[in-house]
């Protein structure tokens, strides 16, 4: 039995262009994403996790440190299957559902507010690593950032949006202008609609 299964792209691998390229999608996603997933399949095998939920999988090697390494591997898994969803064609500016809006508006002052805070977020995250839209107890937005293959979900927070700010994400693309990529995912490619699921999920969590 395999834990871990690649999902397909939620789109063609030029659907993104000319924000994120073909080649950057064939690299992330059928290399990297994968190799998480090999190297993840691998090193559970006997751990007695195999029959748990991604997120249970996630947040028992982060408190577990003789699971390190598993915990890379599955906190990344974790992460691209969500930021495949996080972008979409046409995606990104303000074009959101308006409980949205109005949350990222009341939590952060406005809306470029929250547009500086998330790419700042991400500009400051020194080598590898993610930025992130979280949502507290009370509904309330913030962002953070976490080094590596951590996410907020290891942390106990709900993650709603991240975006990888991992060379691996925008070399091809960008080469060494993370602020561009980072600009261009907020201005052209996150899909909203997937940020509000997550959000509105969050909240019932949250409640529960
Ligand atoms: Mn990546």
């Amino acid at each position: 039995m395999t834990t871990f299964t690649l999902p397909e792209l939620p789109y063609a691998y030029e659907a993104l262009q000319p924000y994120m390229s073909r080649e950057t999608l064939e690299y992330h996603h059928d290399k990297h994403h994968k190799a998480y997933i090999d190297k993840g399949n691998e090193l559970i095998a006997g751990t007695g996790l195999e029959g748990k939920s991604l997120d249970e999988i996630v947040v028992a090697c982060f408190k577990d440190p003789t699971k390190a390494g598993l915990f890379n591997q599955v906190g990344q898994h974790w992460n691209h299957v969500h930021f495949w969803n996080w972008m979409k064609p046409n995606g990104g500016g303000k074009k959101m559902p308006g409980n949205l809006e109005k949350a990222i508006t009341e939590s952060f002052g406005s809306w470029d507010k929250f547009k500086s805070d998330f790419t700042q977020a991400g500009m400051t995250q020194f080598g590898s690593g993610w930025c992130w839209l979280v949502t507290d107890e009370n509904g309330k937005l913030s962002v953070m950032k976490t080094p590596n293959g951590e996410n907020p979900l290891a942390q106990g927070k709900s993650a709603i949006l991240g975006c990888d700010v991992w060379e691996h994400s925008y070399y091809i693309d960008y080469r060494n202008a993370r602020a561009k990529y980072l600009d261009a995912f907020v201005d052209s490619l996150i899909n909203w609609e997937y940020v509000t699921q997550m959000y509105e999920a969050s909240l019932k969590i949250r409640a529960a």
